[in-house]
């Protein structure tokens, strides 16, 4: 009984052959299971009795044989057919990053003497094994040539690997051990020179959906966009039409094999998609590799939790972080640290995840108490300053609209403004005094985006709920934007799902200054909009006036019942002038 043998022999459990095993006798199966008590002395691709014996009954049972060798010369895995794949136990043993290799190499004899396949070179990028090869079995069931070969170090060629010249078995001098040494050492040092001169994190970014090319690189752009503002480099972007998005791995499987082989190869250090992938998916693509693949959502959330600076802030981001964590609570614990939810380790049996679980519901609920609170005091301050009685106008509008600039211009204030997404996340309230002597208060609030997470929405529910007392919207919108249409209609859907589409609304079209004069006439005219730039104070004359109308009429208006009126226990707006 030769499981029973290698139970005694190996005091590591070992997986047994798998692959096409359907149709083998057991005695054959059992002289296939025997190789795993063959060594390879390091320097060795192969001993010549380990060869002889899988040619042999490979002739045998007419199927090829691959035996998967370890540096050390131990046969980690046997695998019978063609389809490689690793077993979960020798994925977890031996993990391929983008600085190393496996630490594995793998030898498959085939019936046929033929070059290396462009399949098996891919599963040589996508396992990233030391050497790959294949061993052509003679018709007298000898060893015949061997093909071997081996990936490249990133050299800015786009050269993923190298196929060495066939020679028959018997005649080669390879030396294993010292080869892999010295292709591991300029892997390595061709890694870290990148790193050197990137430092940041990169990724590349993967489209999937069933959208039409233009649209998909529309929005890749702006995921390019996304990671800029949270730091990260980009290596590349790929876009891939799908006939649905449901798919296991949101893109087929060949096509993500394709990816993940770029992402080692280039030395990115995640893949980041702009679909947000499901808890099943984040699953199955989690099972493929061990790079780390993020969504959309999880980036966006990164950068709340990189710009949240008040404690509300960072309150609300961890509450969307953990909402969006939950449902993916399950299932392969790996998922927790790649995550980076910082909860947990790799591989949590059942009970970890349950207390995992219970964990994060209670932080859930921790936080949430957190937020009434902080809702209550927010109602405190509306109250404070609605008892100032000044009509409020708050500008909303499409993240790196110019918002934050245009308070700035308008207020003489000092609000973070960069050109970067997010930037703000914390509502600013300043003054704005008319040269008539009236005064105004005007609010900047966090940016919009399309498809925002509907986590992040629930969770800045109370940021956003400020946005009811404004008397007017100032909808800023970023004129030389490629797709103005789209950022106007997310912002509105937006405003809808929060219920403000009865506030007062004005379009203002930022950044002129980067249109020609006749294009800021057109788009004006066709939104109905003032064309503004807010870093030149003189063009904001208009608006100015416009506003001062607005508010004007408003307080003309108002009579001590009017809309707008503050909740009970606040104080009516009667006295505003
Ligand atoms: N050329 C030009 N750039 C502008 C104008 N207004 C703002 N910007 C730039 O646009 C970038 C974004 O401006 P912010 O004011 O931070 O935009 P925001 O809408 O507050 O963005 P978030 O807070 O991220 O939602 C900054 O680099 C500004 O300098 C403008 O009128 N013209
Ligand atoms: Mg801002």
């Amino acid at each position: 009984m030769p499981f029973i043998n290698r139970a005694i022999t190996r005091s590591a459990p070992i997986p047994d052959v798998h692959g096409q095993l359907t149709g083998l006798r057991a005695s054959q199966v059992a002289a296939i299971d025997r190789l795993y008590r063959r060594r390879v002395p390091h320097d060795k691709i192969l001993t010549p009795e380990l060869a002889k014996t899988m040619c042999q009954l490979t002739l045998d049972i007419r199927r090829p044989i691959a035996v998967v060798l370890t540096r050390r010369g131990l046969v980690q895995e046997i695998i019978v057919g063609t389809d490689l794949v690793l077993s979960p136990a020798t994925a977890a043993q031996f993990r391929a990053g983008p600085r190393s290799l496996r630490g594995l190499r793998l030898i498959r004899t085939q019936l046929r003497d033929q070059p290396l396949s462009q399949e098996t070179l891919t599963d040589l990028a996508y396992l990233r094994l030391d050497l790959i090869g294949t061993l052509s079995v003679l018709p007298d069931g000898s060893p015949g040539n061997l093909y071997l070969a081996h990936l490249l170090p990133p050299d800015g060629t786009g050269r993923l690997c190298n196929i060495l010249k066939a020679v028959p078995f018997y005649q080669c001098s390879f030396q294993c051990d010292r080869f892999i040494e010295e292709l591991e050492a300029e892997v390595h040092v061709a890694r870290a020179r990148q790193a050197v001169q990137d430092g940041n994190e990169s990724a590349i970014l993967v489209s999937a959906s069933p959208h039409g090319r233009a649209e998909q690189e529309e929005r890749l752009i702006e995921l390019a966009e996304l990671a800029n503002s949270a730091g990260v480099r980009v290596i590349d972007r790929v876009a891939q039409r799908t006939a649905d998005g449901h798919q296991r791995h949101l893109l087929g499987s060949g096509k993500l094999k394709e990816v993940l082989i770029q992402t080692l190869h280039k030395g990115a250090d995640m893949v980041i998609f702009d679909q947000t992938l499901s808890p099943a998916q984040s699953r199955a693509i989690a099972e493929m590799t061990d790079i780390k693949v993020i969504d959309r959502t999880q980036l966006i959330l990164d950068i709340f939790a990189r710009r949240a600076h008040s404690r509300e802030g960072k309150v609300q981001v961890e509450l969307a972080q953990l909402r969006y964590l939950l449902p993916r609570l399950s299932g392969k614990g790996t998922q927790l640290s790649r995550l980076g939810g910082g909860i947990g380790s790799r591989g949590p049996g059942e009970t970890k995840l349950e207390s995992d679980r219970r964990r994060v519901h209670d932080r859930i609920t921790h936080l949430e108490r957190d937020l009434a609170q902080f809702a209550k005091h927010q109602g405190q301050r509306r109250a404070r300053r609605g008892r100032q009685g000044l009509p409020v106008v708050s500008l909303v509008g499409y993240t790196n609209a110019g918002k934050s600039t245009l308070l700035n211009v308008l207020t003489k204030s000092h609000v973070s403004a960069e050109n970067r997404m997010f930037e703000t996340l914390d509502t600013t309230s300043r003054r704005l005094r008319f040269p008539e002597d009236s005064e105004i208060i005007v609010t900047d609030t966090v940016g919009f985006i399309r498809d925002l997470p509907k986590e992040l929405v629930g969770a800045f529910r109370t940021t956003l709920e400020e946005l009811h007392e404004a008397d007017l919207l100032l909808h800023v919108v970023d004129a030389g934007a490629a797709d103005v249409d789209v950022q106007i209609s997310a912002v509105v859907d937006v405003l809808r799902d929060l219920g403000l589409e009865s506030i007062p609304r004005m379009l203002v079209l930022n950044k002129c200054d980067r249109l020609p004069p006749d294009q800021i006439g057109l788009l004006s005219r066709r939104y109905r909009a003032i064309g503004i730039s807010a870093i030149r104070p003189e063009t904001l004359r208009p608006l100015l006036a416009e506003l001062y109308a607005h508010v004007s009429r408003l307080t003309v208006d108002r009579t001590p019942t009017l809309p707008n009126r503050p909740q009970s226990g606040e104080p009516a707006l009667a006295s505003r002038p």
